[in-house]
């Protein structure tokens, strides 16, 4: 269960405009109390909303943020880093950033901040977590009606206050209004971390975990091992014949901001990037109903308990309980299952959504694993908006293992980012056939990420789309559309003679942006009647499809693939939460076409010439 307001300080290191959001106060800690790495982050970021709303240098005001990022994320504590002298070895801090730093460290505020403060009131910096709304409106707003709050805004909207402003009009003040609702839908949840940022956290401390010589075996368990695309906080488990030396050691790690429980059998704590993290120890006869019983979901849960039930068995993570009041206690959770006559169910797919009766019926099925993708099918260079040169992105997708890569650069038409025109479509083949004849039989295949435009035609001329490997068509651009044109947008582009892939389908970005206004229904139709296959974009903030759209296209007997559409060679890591997002929709990996080798993926997609 999650405890007051943890996860509230999880906001994601890389989405600073989020942190007002779900950080507006601030708290100055009490005596000894260290501050956490997400606390000290935070007054960075607000310094620089506040800085915003000032209009002042940007270059500033992105150096502030920069800093919060890697303040924010930094697994170990900024004030250790600090004691040792070593802060100005992290990127992007500084002599003067370091200096705020030990200023804050000393004296628990920064002065620039609290002068600041004085002058622009808290509300005012977040309304720029108001959708639409800009430090220059924010601004606006505030000088000129004097309003302080979200509230304020929101009733000087309804009464049309807003509109008489100068450059906004009654156009924007509905926008307005429209975002303070997103606003308020978005705060009425807790915050959730993404799973691509929760993994890293638990498999380092797992690892100290299982260095404990009174540790036999230590898991993650709760939805991070279900690979839900985002998670409320990190349950880990450990078997130990000595629990109170387990959660000792746990307390004490470095990556421990804040102890909120340590007791002989459980801890609670909150990370410095400011997530929970519960741990529970049960001795070794034991582990595997405390990995059954803390897994979850919930739901599952409750139908694998009906079950046992049904067979005079009561469950607990103890093990089972006899009408007889004896126990029987399982080491394994294939133990657990088989208790009940039931082969082991993959985390990933205990969400109570037919997996008992399938189990039961030995219809389970054989999910696709990690090992089994032979191939990369989105990935971005410096071409377009990547970071690493296209060479170094294919020699890093070759030392993973795989046999073939697709780069899909940007094409033209998306606006801000620099997108391949056809002219230079054609000259990145030529570095694309070079790098092939020096990494045979490792495969870069060209590719391109092509713009579908509001109209549902795409922003590359057929001629150039015809000459590539392989074509992704995706929304970037234009994302408001109402339902039905969105839908026949899409449903256009995946009509395209030379479209092969729709990346990212659904559009979310996770705690930012919703999906599409989208048919999916009509979108798996068309995939039907096209053959368009349907992306599973791994990246950690897209995750898209999820799970429960993969299920659905796979019952529908739409083919997937996987890509990381990594920017740079660290983005080519993401592929285990694609493939988990496969696991969760029940893919084999004869559903997903990035398993197959190289010569069956062209023959499919029609290109062996
Ligand atoms: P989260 O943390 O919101 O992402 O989701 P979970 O599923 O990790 O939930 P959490 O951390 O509250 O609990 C971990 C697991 O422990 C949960 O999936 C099932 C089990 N569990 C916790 N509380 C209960 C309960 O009251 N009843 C049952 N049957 N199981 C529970
Ligand atoms: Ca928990
Ligand atoms: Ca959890
Ligand atoms: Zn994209």
């Amino acid at each position: 269960m999650r405890k007051n307001g943890v996860g509230g300080g999880a906001a994601a290191p890389h989405r600073p405009h989020f942190s007002g959001l779900f950080l507006c106060k601030h708290e100055v800690p009490e005596g000894n109390i260290l501050m956490t790495n997400q606390e000290i982050a935070q007054i960075f970021y607000e310094l620089a909303d506040m800085l915003e709303v000032k209009g002042e240098n940007r270059f500033r005001i992105n150096a502030y943020r920069k800093a919060a990022d890697q303040i924010a994320s930094h697994p170990r504590s900024i004030a250790d880093v600090a004691a040792e002298e070593k802060l100005q070895d992290i990127p992007g801090i500084g002599k003067g950033i370091a200096g705020s730093i030990t200023e804050i460290l000393e004296t628990g505020q920064l002065d620039d901040h609290r002068k600041l403060r004085q002058e622009i009131p808290a509300g005012v910096t977040t309304l720029l977590s108001i959708p639409d709304v800009g430090p220059k409106t924010a601004k606006l707003i505030w000088e000129s009606l004097g309003l302080k709050t979200i509230d304020e805004v929101e009733f000087a909207a309804q009464t049309g206050q807003l509109q008489k402003l100068k450059g906004l009009g009654p156009k924007t003040e509905q926008n307005i209004l429209a975002g303070i609702e997103r606003l308020r839908a978005r705060q009425a949840e807790p915050t959730r971390v993404l799973l691509g940022d929760a993994l890293p956290l638990a498999e380092r401390l797992l690892a100290y975990l299982r260095e404990h010589p009174a540790v036999q075996r230590a898991d993650a368990a709760g939805s991070l091992r279900r690979r839900t695309s985002t998670v409320g906080d990190i349950d880990l488990l450990a078997a130990s014949d000595d629990p109170r030396s387990v959660t000792d050691f746990f307390v004490e790690l470095p990556e421990v901001g804040r102890v909120h429980i340590h007791g002989d059998t459980k801890a609670t704590v909150i990370s410095h990037t400011g997530l929970q993290v519960d741990l529970y120890v049960l001795s070794p006869e034991q582990y595997g109903s405390l990995l059954q019983h803390f897994t979850g979901s919930k739901q599952h849960n409750i139908e694998f308990r009906e079950i046992a039930l049904a067979q005079g068995l009561s469950f607990s993570e103890h093990g089972f309980k006899r009408e007889d009041g004896s126990l029987i206690t399982c080491e394994t959770e294939e133990a657990v299952y088989g208790t009940l006559g039931l082969p082991w169910i993959p985390p990933e797919i205990r969400e109570a959504q037919g997996e008992f009766a399938t189990a039961r019926d030995g219809r389970l099925p054989q999910l696709i694993e990690v090992s089994d993708v032979r191939g990369d099918l989105q990935m971005h260079s410096t071409w377009s908006d990547g970071r690493a040169e296209l060479g170094e992105m294919a020699r890093a997708a070759r030392d993973k293992g795989y046999a073939y890569i697709a780069i899909t650069d940007h094409s033209q038409g998306l606006g801000i980012v620099q997108g391949l025109t056809p002219e230079r479509v054609r000259e990145q083949r030529a570095e694309i056939d070079q790098l092939n004849v020096e990494l045979a039989p490792f495969r870069v295949l060209a590719g391109i990420e092509v713009e579908i435009r509001v109209d549902g035609s795409l922003a590359l001329p057929n001629d150039v789309l015809e000459a590539l490997d392989i074509v992704l068509a995706s929304v970037h651009s234009g994302m408001r559309q109402d339902r039905e044109t969105m839908t026949h947008r899409v449903v256009t582009a995946m009509h395209h003679p030379h479209v092969d892939i729709i990346a990212h389908p659904t559009g979310r970005l996770i705690n930012q942006r919703e999906r599409l206004n989208l048919n999916f229904d009509a979108v798996l139709q068309a995939a039907q009647e096209t053959g368009a296959i349907l992306e599973i974009n791994a990246s950690a903030e897209r995750l898209d499809l999820d799970g429960e759209h993969a299920r659905a296209a796979i019952e529908a007997g739409v083919l997937l693939s996987l890509g990381t559409d990594a920017h740079s060679v660290g983005g080519l890591d993401a592929m285990p939460l694609g493939v988990a997002m496969a696991r969760r929709g029940w893919a084999e990996a004869k559903h997903v076409i990035n398993t197959r080798p190289l010569d069956d993926v062209l023959e499919l997609l029609n290109r062996t010439d």
